[in-house]
């Protein structure tokens, strides 16, 4: 599975910047809330925690509302998106801020690419951290200075083992492990099952993968449909939204269970 050596050093660098902020920003994606919090939150179980259900824009509406309403019970949240004024955020941010310090310092952490660098380039107004849409692309953490605020923007973490299939399945629907990265064939076809589902339909992978390539030109020598290409570009266009809003995490009860 896809771990590389940047995860676990990020690890160890935000346990040593722990003692040096006041609190934590978890960053989800909405349209998996569960799934995108594989990873040792118990390093974070002595600070306060807020969380952002961030890519809002990508996940039903109905659920974002169902997912605020539950998490609210346990921990300051917002749904927030790229697309939304930034407003939002920096109000959350202000009034979940410790008034009494002179600065507050809130580390952002979650999976990758969920936008947590690009959360904190739309707060600071400009392109500080680098964003992209493949994750990984954070590689060490980098305080964002904002007066009275700082951000401190690091790497996305995982587990360094996931062992639920449905997580997995769920974490490359979304984007946050590389399609190329996934080698479990059980795993493509469970998230394909997923996302087919949720559109109701009916073909197996491979006719649905067969006919995505042909319609995208995906055509390798003599012709035929160059499978590897159509798979891992499918998988891409569901991470970006390009089939339409949807949630995969719909079990909100299980927050409270994680
Ligand atoms: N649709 C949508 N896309 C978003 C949103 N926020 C970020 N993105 C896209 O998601 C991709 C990842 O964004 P980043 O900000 O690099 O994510 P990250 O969490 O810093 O990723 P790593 O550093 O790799 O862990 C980029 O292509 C962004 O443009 C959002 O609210 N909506
Ligand atoms: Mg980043």
């Amino acid at each position: 599975m896809w771990y590389p050596g940047h995860i676990s050093k990020a690890k160890r660098k935000i346990k040593e910047y722990l003692k040096a902020v006041d609190t934590i920003m978890i960053i989800l994606d909405a349209r998996a809330p569960l799934a995108t919090t594989a990873f040792e939150e118990n390093i974070f179980s002595n600070k306060d925690v807020l969380f952002v259900l961030n890519k809002a824009d990508l996940s039903d509406e109905t659920y974002n509302n169902l997912w605020v309403k539950e998490i609210s019970k346990t921990n300051p949240v917002i749904t927030f998106s790229k697309k939304e004024s930034v407003e939002k955020i920096k109000k959350f941010i202000k009034t979940y801020s410790k008034e009494k310090l002179k600065e507050t310092r809130i580390l952002i952490a979650g999976v990758p690419n969920v936008g947590k660098s690009s959360i904190i380039n739309k707060v600071s107004g400009r392109k500080l951290a680098k964003t992209g849409m493949a994750p990984g692309i954070t590689r060490g953490l980098q305080w964002i200075n904002l007066g009275k605020v700082k951000l401190l923007d690091t790497p996305g973490i995982l587990y360094s083992k996931l062992f639920n299939k449905d997580v997995t399945a769920k974490l490359l629907l979304i984007g946050s492990i590389p399609v190329e990265s996934v080698d479990k064939y059980d795993i493509i076809t469970r998230a394909y099952e997923i996302f087919s589902n949720e559109l109701n339909i009916k073909e197996t992978f491979e006719e649905f993968i067969e006919n995505f390539g042909k319609k995208r030109g995906y055509l390798a020598k003599g012709g035929l449909v160059d499978f590897e290409r159509a798979k891992n570009n499918f998988f891409k266009a569901v991470a970006e939204g390009k089939f339409g809003r949807m949630t995969f995490d719909k079990e909100v009860q299980l927050w409270m269970q994680r």
